[in-house]
């Protein structure tokens, strides 16, 4: 096992792993910037090595400047968190270099899902459900019009190199193509610096339902059932759920089968994601792998009563994953705490807290990172915590979701909590029946 690792991260997740170093009895490296020098997880970990200044391009991004923090410590593995350096497979390859093991995926790993025509060509091989389209980049707007008209309208651009949303377009008819196509391909390049788009059928109205595997060294993969998180706003989750309230028996078997089908075709090894596009026929799409812990991993942990982080840090150090699936017994929310406005856009709004009450009691679950005198630094994103409930059925989470939102306290700046407590009270949110587009419609009082 590991003797010390180094965190490459910083706020709630940080935090989270550095407690789950403890419970296991390895040594923790905190790196901070100047702008974090009074975080917690500077506090909670054993040692704490500042990594320069608040802008992450020169901090929590800047490779030499970790790898010096690493090697100056001795720290014997590095865990990238999310977000960060936690998908760049150049990133991977230099700690590999340095004989520092990285908490997790190889660069192969990271790569081969990286591009999304790749991607979906490899799923196809695998035996898992992709969404119907063209299969490859496109070469020109009238191959696009071509291909839109044989499968019908809508249909959806998408760049190779995206993810999140970026360089997406829906096209609903022939005469939007030239105009969709020209705008896809200008925001790719912009963003990802590679303007190849491909094209598939729209699906409407879908959920988005991830499954959560585990994989090892020696060739296991194993699923560990499903969130949802269809409640998102501009790509932003902000409420998330296991088990889904649309899941039944026998779609989480076909797409935990799928999911696992996924992971061994890369032959994946660490804690992932397999992420799916749901329609409301429960036909059920491959969109994207995420070769990382994610922000909603808690909800996961509670249903099943496991430590994905622990099971991180095993797997990286050589152990078995157990082999067999895991199924929820209880149900789980998560919203996320985000300092932002959500009467004004939900423009971010970084500053003191002046007071602070987080909530506590039974099945509820805080992962934060700030305290009262805390100031959130305007550098980074906007969530400062996550408010966790578990019960034994959905309404007894969202009650209890409910009753801790009303007893959490942050005074000195806006957070989204006033959102949440009206999303917890909503009929449509209440009986489960939403999809991604439920909060393009959901008025705040
Ligand atoms: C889609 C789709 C409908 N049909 N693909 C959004 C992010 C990116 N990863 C893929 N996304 C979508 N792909 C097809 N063929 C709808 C979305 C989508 C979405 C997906 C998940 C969660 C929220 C979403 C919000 C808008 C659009």
């Amino acid at each position: 096992m590991f003797k010390k690792i180094l965190i490459a991260n910083r706020g709630e997740i940080a935090l989270r792993i550095i407690r789950t170093c403890r419970e296991m009895g390895i040594k923790t490296v905190a790196v901070y910037s100047t702008a974090d020098r009074d975080s917690l997880h500077v506090k909670f970990a054993d040692e704490a090595v500042c990594i320069g200044k608040p802008p992450s391009s020169d901090s929590y991004l800047n490779i030499p400047h970790l790898m010096s923090a690493a090697e100056i410590t001795n720290a014997d593995a590095i865990h990238p968190g999310y977000g960060f350096l936690a998908e760049n497979a150049r990133f991977a390859q230099i700690c590999a270099e340095h004989q520092i093991k990285f908490i997790g995926p190889t660069p192969a790993m990271i790569n081969s899902m990286g591009d999304k025509i790749t991607a979906k060509a490899t799923m196809i091989k695998a035996g898992v459900p992709v969404v119907p389209g063209g299969d490859g980049l496109l070469k020109s707007v009238d191959e696009a019009k071509g291909l839109a008209k044989n499968m019908g309208y809508p249909v959806i651009l998408k760049a190779t190199a995206g993810g999140g949303g970026k360089g997406m377009r829906i096209v609903f008819e022939d005469s939007e193509m030239e105009k969709a196509y020209d705008t896809a391909k200008a925001e790719a390049a912009a963003s990802f610096k590679n303007d190849g788009v491909y094209l598939e059928k729209y699906v409407e109205e879908p959920r988005h339902i991830e499954i959560q595997v585990a994989g090892d060294q020696y060739g296991t993969v194993c699923h560990l059932s499903e969130r949802d998180c269809s409640i998102q706003r501009r790509h932003q989750k902000l409420v998330e759920e296991s088990p889904s309230p649309f899941m039944t028996d026998e779609l989480r078997k076909k797409m935990g089968d799928a999911a696992k089908k996924a992971a061994n075709s890369i032959n994946y090894e660490g804690v992932g994601t397999v992420e799916f596009l749901v329609d409301k026929h429960r036909n059920f799409y491959f969109m994207e792998m995420n070769t990382r812990i994610q922000v909603e991993h808690c909800v996961t942990e509670e249903v099943i009563n496991f430590d994905l982080i622990k099971e991180q840090i095993k797997i990286a150090a050589g152990e078995k994953v157990s082999g067999v699936d895991y199924f929820p017994q209880l149900h789980s929310i998560e919203c996320r705490i985000n300092a932002e406005d959500p009467y004004n856009d939900f423009r971010p709004s970084p500053g003191k807290i002046v007071t602070l009450h987080q909530p506590g009691g039974h099945g509820v679950r805080v992962d934060s990172h700030v305290y009262a005198g805390y100031v959130i630094p305007p550098y980074y994103d906007s969530m400062i915590g996550k408010l966790i409930t578990v019960a034994r059925t959905r309404n007894e989470a969202i009650d209890t979701m409910y009753r801790a939102l009303s007893e959490y306290v942050i005074e000195g700046i806006k957070t989204t909590i006033p959102f949440h407590l009206q999303l917890m009270q909503d009929e449509r949110f209440r009986s489960g029946n939403f999809n991604t587009k439920f909060l393009e419609n959901f008025q705040l009082k």
